[in-house]
């Protein structure tokens, strides 16, 4: 039996300047570019192997070992179906290669992070499926325009994934085409090893399943809030100044755009009608922590020495030169005391809140 698997992992990303809002809901186009920082695949990330073999009956994804089928679901059967249309062109151009793209497909994808956690996992989760596919469809990959190709199908699983197949600091353009999106794709503005002393902290405020998903709220976002309509004029004026301040490593300006637009994208959703909450108490101090740590920095003569950013949840991001996380993470500690010790990986010593 011809058996034929590739697996793949791509990490989770946090967006700088968030993607809220579609202007074509079924081809997953949005109402702005955005840019986010794609995480270390060492910590988190999806891990997915697709295989296929002419016995298969029915296309299956096993979902952190929770089985799926893919026919019934629009989303993945979107990506699996574009994917499959590349590999009908491939073998049509190589015509001694063997002919798998009828043939049905087995995907098994896990997270290394708890889904209970809190973070979204569909950013990592789509980016590893279409990039698993292309490798079991011998799709080209060797050059960054074949992976922004690529993200136009993983744009169509979750319109963040298509930012996690790049490491480093990833634009996803809007693009213009409203009839196919085919310029809707992501590109890579710098990669990973480009400013490696940003390093970022995940706070983990709350491990509840969000409230509001974000397909539903930013949906009800378009239709109700008049902020919006003024951040899809701006906020494109903001993308070009931190693309600006990364190629620059102006951390200051990188960390007051960031904080910025997370907080705008937050005010959007509070003017959605019903309104949505995704921070809490707890997000909110985390914002008045950094806050008043870059107040005295500033006071001093110096700049900003951290930014927050929260996505559709309540937990926080915080980036920061690596020089300045041991004294963030104490302060984290001192003031949201954790039950256990706080071992930082990087420095792999215990942290204590002492500051
Ligand atoms: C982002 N978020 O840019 C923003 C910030 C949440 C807040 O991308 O409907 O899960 O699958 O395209 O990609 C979450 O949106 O939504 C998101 P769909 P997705 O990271």
């Amino acid at each position: 039996m011809f058996v034929k698997q590739a697996t793949v992992s791509a990490p989770v990303n946090i967006a700088c300047i968030k993607y809220w809002g579609k202007r074509n809901e079924s081809l997953i186009l949005p109402t702005n570019p955005s840019l986010s920082v794609t995480l270390s695949q060492d910590h988190l990330c999806s891990t997915t192997t697709s295989r296929t073999c002419a016995e298969y009956e029915e296309n299956l994804l096993w979902l952190n070992g929770k089985e799926v089928k893919i026919d019934n679901d629009k989303r993945l059967n979107t990506c699996l179906q574009a994917m499959r249309k590349q590999r009908e062109r491939y073998e049509a151009k190589y015509p001694n290669e063997p002919k798998i793209s009828k043939w049905k497909v087995h995907i098994c994808s896990e997270n290394n992070f708890p889904t209970a956690a809190g973070l979204a996992s569909s950013a990592s989760g789509f980016a590893a499926l279409a990039y698993s596919l292309a490798h079991l469809y011998d799709l080209p990959l060797s050059d960054p325009a074949d992976i922004s190709d690529l993200s136009l199908n993983a744009r169509q699983g979750s319109g963040s994934a298509c930012r996690s197949l790049f490491g480093g600091f990833v634009e996803w353009q809007m693009g213009r085409d409203d009839l196919l999106g085919s310029d809707s794709r992501a590109v890579q503005v710098a990669d990973h090893t480009f400013w490696p002393e940003i390093h970022a902290l995940i706070c983990i405020v709350s491990d509840d399943k969000k409230g509001t998903s974000s397909t539903a709220g930013m949906q009800r976002t378009v239709e109700t809030s008049a902020l919006f309509q003024y951040r899809i004029q701006h906020v494109e004026e903001q993308l070009v100044d931190i693309k600006q301040a990364i190629l620059k490593k102006d951390f200051d300006t990188f960390a007051k755009i960031t904080m910025q637009d997370s907080n705008q994208f937050h005010a959007v959703a509070l003017d959605t009608d019903p309104p949505i909450f995704y921070m809490n108490d707890v997000s909110r101090a985390i914002i008045g922590v950094v806050t008043e740590y870059n107040r005295v920095s500033i006071a001093a003569g110096g700049k900003r020495k951290a930014a927050y950013t929260f996505d559709a949840g309540p937990n926080a991001v915080i980036y920061a030169p690596g020089e300045n996380m041991k004294e963030i993470i104490g302060m984290i500690i001192q003031y949201f005391p954790q039950p256990e010790p706080f071992k930082d990986p990087f420095l792999n010593e215990v942290i204590e809140g002492t500051l």
